[in-house]
C-alpha cells in the first residue's frame, strides 16, 4: 500500500493535488504538512502535520513512523518572493530538496518534485523553448530549480532514486490562492472580472508566457508518477506545455464574459522576470515518453473558472 507524504501542502498546487491524491490512493494513505497549522481545517479527511521542510528529523520522523513510500515535496519560495529574500530562498528551495533526497536514498522513497519555466533565462530560445538548450535563469527561484534539477538527477544516476519532475509553467486555478510568483496577475484577474473590479496588471500587455490550467497541472503530475519506471527517461525535470497567451489575450477571452471588465497594466518588477522566460514550450519528450496531452485551451479555461467561481 503506498503511503504518500506530501510538503507544502496548503499552497496553490498542493491544495488541490492532495485532494487527488487522496481521491486515488485513500485518505488514509496521505501525510498532508505544512508549515502553516492554519491550513489543517482543509485537510480533516487525512492525516495532518505541521512540517517545516528544514527540520529534517521531524520529517524523518514522519517517514518511518508512518512508513511512507512517496513524497511530494511542494514546499518552495516561488520567483518574485524570492527575489526579495534571495539568501532564504536559497536556503529553503535547496536544503529541503537535499532533505527530501537524502531521505528518499535511505527509505528507497519515490519523490515527485516540482521545476519551473524559471529556469530558462535571457539566452534560452523564446518560442518553443526545446528540452535542452541554453538555461541562465536570471532569478534566485530559477537558479535553485536548475541546481535542483541537477540534484535530481544526480540522485537518479548515482544512487537510483526514483525522482520525477515536470517543469510547471505559470498555473491558473480557481480554488486556491496563488502565493508570490510572476504569472500570478492570471490568477487575480478572473476573480477582479467577477468582482467586478478594475484590474492593475503588474505585466505589459503583449508579455507572452506558457500557463496551465490546474486541473492540467494536477493530470500531468500524476500521469508521470504512474508512468512505468522505464519510460520516465529525462530524470532532471520534463518541458511540458498547454498554453501560451498574454496578458491582452486573457484579458479578450474573459470580456467574453463581462464585456464592461477593464484592465490596466502597471508593469512593475516582474516584467523584467517574466521577459527573461520563455513564450512558450516545447514539450515533446514528455509527449513522446509518457504520451503528455493537455485538455483546456484558453477560451474552455476561462469558461470553466467563471463558471466555477461565479
Ligand atoms: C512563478 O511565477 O514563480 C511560478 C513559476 C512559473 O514557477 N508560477
Amino acid at each position: 500500500m503506498e503511503r504518500i507524504l506530501i510538503t507544502g501542502a496548503g499552497g496553490q498546487l498542493g491544495s488541490e493535488l492532495t485532494l487527488k491524491l487522496s481521491e486515488i490512493y485513500g485518505d488514509e494513505s496521505i501525510i498532508a504538512t505544512d508549515i502553516n497549522e492554519q491550513v489543517s481545517s482543509r485537510f480533516t479527511n487525512c492525516k495532518f502535520a505541521v512540517l517545516d521542510v528544514m527540520d529534517r528529523p521531524k520529517m524523518e520522523a514522519l517517514i518511518s513512523e508512518n512508513k511512507v513510500t512517496q513524497v511530494y515535496h511542494l514546499a518552495a519560495i516561488l520567483s518574485a518572493t524570492g527575489e526579495k529574500k534571495p539568501l532564504f530562498t536559497w536556503d529553503i528551495n535547496m536544503q529541503s530538496l537535499l532533505n527530501v533526497l537524502e531521505l528518499a536514498r535511505e527509505y528507497n522513497l519515490k519523490v515527485y518534485w516540482p521545476s519551473s519555466i524559471a529556469v530558462f533565462g535571457n539566452n534560452t530560445p523564446r518560442v518553443n523553448t526545446p528540452q535542452y538548450c541554453a538555461m541562465d535563469p536570471t532569478t534566485v527561484y530559477g537558479i535553485s530549480k536548475l541546481a535542483g534539477e541537477r540534484w535530481c538527477e544526480y540522485y537518479n544516476k548515482t544512487y537510483g532514486v526514483d525522482v520525477r519532475s515536470l517543469r510547471y509553467p505559470g498555473l491558473i486555478g480557481y480554488k486556491s490562492a496563488a502565493g508570490g510568483g510572476t504569472t500570478d496577475y492570471a490568477v487575480d484577474i478572473y476573480r477582479a472580472a467577477i468582482a467586478g473590479e478594475k484590474f492593475s496588471c503588474f505585466l505589459s500587455e503583449d508579455t507572452y508566457l506558457p500557463m496551465m490550467y490546474m486541473p492540467d497541472a494536477i493530470k500531468a503530475t500524476v500521469e508521470l508518477m504512474e508512468a512505468p519506471e522505464d519510460l520516465v527517461k529525462v530524470r532532471s525535470s520534463y518541458n511540458i506545455g498547454a498554453l501560451s497567451f498574454s496578458p491582452k489575450e486573457i484579458y479578450e477571452s474573459i470580456k467574453r464574459h463581462f464585456p464592461d471588465f477593464e484592465i490596466v497594466y502597471e508593469p512593475d518588477f516582474r516584467q523584467k522576470i517574466a521577459s527573461s522566460w520563455p513564450d512558450s514550450i516545447d514539450d515533446s519528450v514528455a509527449v513522446s515518453d509518457w504520451n503528455w496531452k493537455p485538455d483546456f485551451d484558453l477560451d474552455t479555461m476561462t469558461d470553466d473558472i467563471i463558471m466555477n467561481l461565479s
